[in-house]
C-alpha cells in the first residue's frame, strides 16, 4: 500500500546523519517520527478523525495515526497524531543571533560586580502591558528561583525589584527612573495577535522619547522571545525558555562594563 497517509518508501531511508538534511528522530536516524497535537473546530467522530489525518498528511507526514481524539465540547475536538515527517532542515545554513557572554554562576556574577563594577547593580523587572503571566519573571527574579537556579533577588551585588504583572510601560519607566535602575527586564508571555510586539516597541518608543533609552540595559524574555526578535525590536538582548537568572546576569554585567567602563 502506498498513499499520502501510508507509504513504504521511507522504510529504505538512509540511517546516516546528514546535517544538510536533518529530520526528527524517533528510534532510528532519519525516521522522521513526529508527534503533533491540535484542536479542530468540528464535532468529534469518524469524520473528524479522518479530517485530522488528512490535515497531518498535508503537513508532510506519512504513516499518519491519530492516536487520541477527544471532544472538548460539541463543536471542538482535540487530537494527538503521530507520523513520519518527510521535510528536512539544512542545519549548516542556519544563522542565529546568540548571546556570546560567558555564563557565570551566582557567586561568579556577584564577585565580578564587586571586583570590577564596585557597586551594586539595580535591576527592575515586570510582565508589562496586559500580560498577567508572572511565573517567567518570578523564575528569573525571585529569591528562591526556579528549577534549581536562584533568582536575582538572592544575588548579593544586585538590588532586584520585581514589579509583578500588568505593569504599564509608563509606570515601568517611572519606576526605572525613581529607582535609578541600571537594567530593565521585561517579560512577555502572551503573543496572540502580536500583542507583545506592540507592547515591546511601545516601551522602546517611550524610552527614546524621554531620551532615556541609553541609560538602561534593556532585556526581554519569555517563551516566544528570541535574542534576534528582541534586538530587532530595539532591545539589547532577549532570552527564551531554558534561560535563568545567571544567563541574563552574565549578559548584563558584560554589557555594563562594555558601555560604561570602556
Ligand atoms: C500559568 C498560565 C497562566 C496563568 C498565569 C498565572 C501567573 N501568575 O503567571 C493564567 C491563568 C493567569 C493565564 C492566563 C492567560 N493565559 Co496563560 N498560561 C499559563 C501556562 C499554563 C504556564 C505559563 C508558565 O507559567 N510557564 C512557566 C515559566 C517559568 O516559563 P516562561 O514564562 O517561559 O519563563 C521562562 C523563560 O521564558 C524565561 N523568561 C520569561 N520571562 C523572562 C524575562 C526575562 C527578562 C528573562 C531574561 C527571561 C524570561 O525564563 C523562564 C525560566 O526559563 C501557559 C502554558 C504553558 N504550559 O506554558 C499558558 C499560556 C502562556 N497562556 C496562554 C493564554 C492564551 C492565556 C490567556 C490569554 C487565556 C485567556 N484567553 O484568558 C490569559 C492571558 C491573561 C493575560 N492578560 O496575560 C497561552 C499563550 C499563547 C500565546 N502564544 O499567546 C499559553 C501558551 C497556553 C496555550 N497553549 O494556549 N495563564
Amino acid at each position: 500500500m502506498s498513499s499520502g497517509l501510508y507509504s513504504t518508501k521511507e522504510k529504505n531511508f538512509s540511517k546516516e546523519l546528514d546535517l544538510t538534511k536533518v529530520k526528527p528522530y524517533g528510534d532510528t536516524m532519519n525516521d522522521g517520527k513526529t508527534q503533533i497535537s491540535f484542536t479542530l473546530p468540528i464535532e468529534d467522530g469518524d469524520r473528524a478523525v479522518e479530517a485530522a489525518k488528512q490535515l497531518v498528511s498535508k503537513m508532510g507526514m506519512t504513516d499518519v495515526q491519530v492516536v487520541h481524539h477527544e471532544a472538548l465540547d460539541k463543536e471542538f475536538t482535540f487530537f494527538v497524531a503521530y507520523g513520519n515527517l518527510s521535510h528536512t532542515v539544512d542545519v549548516t545554513s542556519i544563522k542565529v543571533s546568540s548571546i556570546d557572554s560567558q555564563v557565570l554562576d551566582m557567586h561568579g556574577v556577584d564577585d565580578f560586580i564587586e571586583e570590577v563594577i564596585k557597586r551594586k547593580l539595580v535591576v527592575i523587572g515586570a510582565s508589562t502591558g496586559t500580560d498577567a503571566h508572572t511565573v517567567g519573571i518570578d523564575a528569573v527574579m525571585n529569591m528562591k528561583g526556579y528549577a534549581g537556579h536562584y533568582g536575582l533577588e538572592r544575588y548579593r551585588m544586585i538590588e532586584a525589584y520585581n514589579l509583578g504583572s500588568q505593569v504599564t510601560n509608563e509606570d515601568f519607566v517611572k519606576k526605572a527612573v525613581e529607582l535609578k535602575a541600571d537594567v530593565l527586564l521585561v517579560s512577555q508571555t502572551v503573543t496572540q495577535k502580536d500583542v507583545h510586539i506592540t507592547n515591546m516597541v511601545e516601551l522602546v518608543e517611550l524610552l527614546e522619547a524621554a531620551k532615556l533609552r541609553d541609560k538602561f540595559i534593556l532585556v526581554a524574555g519569555g517563551p516566544r522571545i528570541s535574542n534576534e526578535l528582541a534586538k530587532e525590536l530595539g532591545y539589547d538582548a532577549g532570552f527564551g525558555p531554558g534561560k535563568y537568572a545567571e544567563h541574563v546576569a552574565s549578559f548584563f554585567i558584560d554589557e555594563f562594563v562594555k558601555r560604561k567602563m570602556k
